[in-house]
């Protein structure tokens, strides 16, 4: 079954380890070498953000920016690899210190719709349609400091211009209720759903949905896909997962609850996920404990338990299900499913 689904994952995935307590303790790896790893850990498509394709984008011209990234393409074709999405990082400029198109101030909200037109010209020049938005700083961490009714216009307006300015691009918003904010405007994958409506061309705007964000908003993961796959909008996926209630871990897909994780590779592969090009994308850290040599082990792991779930969900017993549920024994069901994953 492997090679039936297709994964991707992001270059800030191989990272230094650096956490808000202390400093990295691996060394980076330039892009380049990044992208070598890829097609060695069983992966097909690069996840990006703007920068992380052309790296200092403020400072350069429009026309320098499509170049460069028109010779990240190029790396990327010679790896065999393509870009699955592009997102731009509108979290690190100090123009983005209070939000970005929610920011109080009109040039900081300027900025960054500016940013986010340079950022389709990067997608156009990696040959990407998708873009990702992780809108990190629209929130508050004091409910007075703005108004939540004129976030959403404002949310609304950025995602029309971009609409606007590219018509081929389709936009999958990555809700994650808190961090860094203490509040977030677009939480779940409810209110991501909601707002493309609001939008000028609601089929163009759907969800990345990430396992950890989800379990951050005290949801379950399979139910918010179940959700996004009734409006057609999953358009993409984040992989991890979460163990309670915590800052976001992104740890290894599976390696907290594997029943979880089954359930999320069941609704994927019962609804054809990647049938329509989806890429089965991760977004997953290295432990700080990793020694440089293995930090890479949490994206083929992640992997593997995909695929071996993808194993276990085929060969779990449908007719035993039917029957069960049919008898309503849950119960049994329950242990069905858990004597399945135990190996029974
Ligand atoms: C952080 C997000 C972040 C995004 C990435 C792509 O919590 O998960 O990693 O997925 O920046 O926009
Ligand atoms: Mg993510």
């Amino acid at each position: 079954m492997a090679g039936e689904y297709r994964f991707s994952f992001g270059p800030w995935n191989i990272h230094e380890g650096a956490d808000p307590f202390g400093p990295r303790v691996r060394d980076s790896i330039e892009f380049g070498k990044k992208l070598k790893m890829y097609k060695e850990l069983g992966f097909d498509g690069v996840q990006f953000h703007d920068d992380d394709a052309v790296p200092d984008m403020d400072k350069l011209s429009p026309e320098q920016i499509v170049k460069k990234a028109k010779e990240v393409r190029k790396m990327l074709e010679g790896e065999g690899l393509a870009a699955e999405f592009v997102a731009p990082r509108l979290w690190e400029d100090a123009r983005t210190i209070d939000g970005a198109y929610t920011s109080n101030d009109p040039a900081c909200r300027e900025y960054a719709r500016e940013r986010s037109r340079r950022m389709l010209d990067i997608a156009e020049g990696l040959g990407t349609k998708l873009i990702v938005l992780w809108l990190a700083r629209e929130g508050t961490y004091v409910r007075e400091a703005k108004d939540s009714r004129v976030a959403v216009d404002q949310i609304v307006e950025a995602i029309n211009d971009m609409l606007a300015y590219n018509s081929e691009i389709k936009i999958a918003i990555e809700p994650k209720p808190n961090e860094p904010m203490d509040q977030a405007y677009i939480p779940t994958t409810g209110h991501a759903v909601a707002i493309s409506f609001l939008t000028n061309e609601p089929e163009r705007v759907g969800v990345n949905i990430e396992t950890a964000h989800v379990i951050l908003a005290g949801l379950d993961p399979s139910d918010e896909m179940g959700f996004a796959l009734a409006y057609d909008k999953l358009f993409t996926v984040h992989l991890n997962d979460q163990n309670g209630l915590k800052f976001d871990e992104d740890r290894t897909f599976g390696a907290v609850d594997l029943r979880r994780a089954f359930n999320q590779v069941r609704i994927l592969d019962q609804y054809d996920y990647g049938k329509k090009g989806e890429f089965v994308g991760l977004d997953v850290k290295a432990m700080r404990t990793q020694k440089q040599e293995v930090a890479t082990k949490h994206l083929a792991n992640s992997r593997a338990v995909f695929l071996r779930l993808v194993e276990l969900v085929r060969s779990l017993d449908k007719a035993k299900v039917e029957g069960l549920i049919e008898q309503r024994d849950y119960e049994e069901l329950d242990m069905l499913v858990l004597d399945h994953l135990m190996g029974k």
